[in-house]
């Protein structure tokens, strides 16, 4: 049997890893995750992990479900590819689509398939680009977006997303796309209430589409939770009076569901937890439960009527949109969130419980701001709770707290000093006990830290 040793040495030889200091991994080595079951993994240690964080974002429902499996075998015997190019297609990727306009809001009837929320959202800037040029408004070519969003890897994806390290590498962002402040309470919206800082912080579109002229700008896209930012959950004003401006400039507005759909927000997609009526929305990962990179963008009427009345052929599209194993697994996948209602199961009963665990925590020393939304969490680790006073961000106190969950079987993530989760939905009340627990007792640990180096 390959030992731990032999896997980081292989690992370190020859893997580039995503978004890693491919150095600093090889001299410290991988943890190797070898198997997985329910809400658990386990490493090549034998050591069992709670996976608070859903792979990334995706394992909905859970790990080790024979139904995606069975499914992708099925498929993989009668039919493992066929494209959808020259005027074919396959039985899942119909049926797909078909469960897709089901289940997303009714104004969504079509569905343009991709492989990973990335080339979804590639499409997304085609797409929108393409419906203008149909309207005869082909100067109406900017896409508004915002600071610390995750929109992807792709040029398209980094360039619409806002995270200034991605933009440093490689001359992005590309050309028209720019970006608004994020809608961040904790951070930007002292001595306002909630509610008057979402007001304000949707004012900023406004702002920005005066300054680039409404003439020239396209559409807006937003994840209604900013997930890889942080889990940062806006007021409940902000997407409605968003939604107002982009009516009253009439442009386009996108979600980006890619972590919020599929029940993360308890209802099927983030754009109904807070109201609004997206034109197109991007989705993956939940999509099929992350067994299977599948992407894709849902294209509401209004652009779907432009595109199949006027458009003649859309130039756009990969080898393996509508890939059938991929759509197989995502009908398994979707029939067995609608079977085991976990959607309502969010909703009603497991987001609550964890709402109000996660109050209990904010009550923690180490803890400026608790918030959830449906099953996403974060934790505002902070030097002074009254004030809210930041760590000086040398010191890494959200690494710090990362390490201890990691060393005491919790996975759980750090953007910078807010602790993030976001379990699979099918977890249950005594694994959130389970869960909380251990992060309560991670952060113990790391107060216990901080309070041993003299940072608090
Ligand atoms: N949109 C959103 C909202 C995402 O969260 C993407 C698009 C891109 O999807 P693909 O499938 O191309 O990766 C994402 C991906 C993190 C992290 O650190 C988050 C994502 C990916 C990798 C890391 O939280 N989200």
């Amino acid at each position: 049997m390959t030992s731990t040793r032999q896997w980081q040495a292989a690992d370190a030889a020859h893997y580039l890893h995503p978004f890693t200091d491919f150095k600093a991994l090889a001299a410290k080595g991988t943890r190797i995750i070898t198997k997985g079951d329910n809400i658990y993994l386990w490493d090549s240690e034998g050591a069992k992990i709670l996976d608070a964080m859903s792979g990334l974002w995706c394992v909905n429902v859970g790990y080790g479900r024979q139904e995606l499996i069975a499914a992708a075998t099925a498929q993989l015997e009668t039919l493992p590819f066929y494209n959808s190019f020259f005027q074919t297609a396959t039985p899942p990727a119909i049926e797909l689509a078909q469960l897709l306009a089901e289940v997303t809001p009714p104004s969504f009837q079509h569905v343009f398939f991709a492989n990973s929320g990335s080339e979804g959202n590639d499409t997304i800037v085609r797409m929108v680009r393409r419906y203008w040029d149909l309207q005869g408004r082909p100067e109406r070519s900017v896409i508004i977006s915002r600071r610390n969003a995750y929109h992807g890897s792709t040029m398209a994806g980094a360039s619409l997303g806002g995270m200034s390290g991605m933009h440093a590498q490689g001359g992005l962002p590309i050309p028209g796309i720019v970006h608004i402040e994020q809608p961040f309470w904790f951070e930007q919206g002292k001595g306002l209430s909630r509610d008057e800082f979402g007001i304000e912080a949707a004012g900023w579109l406004e702002a920005k589409i005066l300054e680039v002229g409404a003439a020239k700008v396209a559409a807006f896209i937003g994840e209604p939770v900013q997930g890889a930012g942080g889990v940062i959950v806006p007021p409940a004003t902000y997407w409605p009076e968003v939604q107002r401006i982009c009516e009253r400039y009439d442009i386009l507005l996108v979600s980006d569901e890619v972590i919020t759909g599929f029940g993360r927000t308890g209802r099927w997609f983030g754009c109904e937890t807070f109201g609004f009526r997206p034109d197109l929305m991007t989705f993956a990962k939940g999509v099929s439960s992350g067994y299977i990179p599948l992407g894709g963008v849902m294209v509401g009427e209004r652009v779907a009527r432009a595109l199949i009345d006027e458009g003649g052929e859309f130039n756009h599209g990969y080898t393996y949109s509508g890939h059938p194993v991929a759509c197989a697994v995502a009908l398994a996948n979707l029939r067995l969130i609608q079977r085991e209602g976990l959607v309502e199961k969010v909703r009603d009963d497991t987001g609550p419980y964890l709402a109000r665990h996660f109050e209990a925590l904010a009550e923690h020393p180490l803890v400026g701001e608790a918030q959830t939304c449906g099953l996403m969490g974060a934790l505002q680790l902070v030097k002074d709770k009254r004030s809210g006073e930041a760590f000086d961000k040398a010191l890494e106190v959200g690494m710090v707290c990362r390490g201890h969950c990691f060393g005491n079987g919790l996975i759980m993530r750090a953007v910078a000093d807010r602790m993030i989760i976001a379990p699979p939905l099918v977890i249950t009340r005594a694994q959130i006990d389970e869960m909380v627990a251990l992060i309560r007792q991670c952060l113990d640990l790391t107060l216990a830290d901080v309070k041993r180096r003299g940072w608090m």
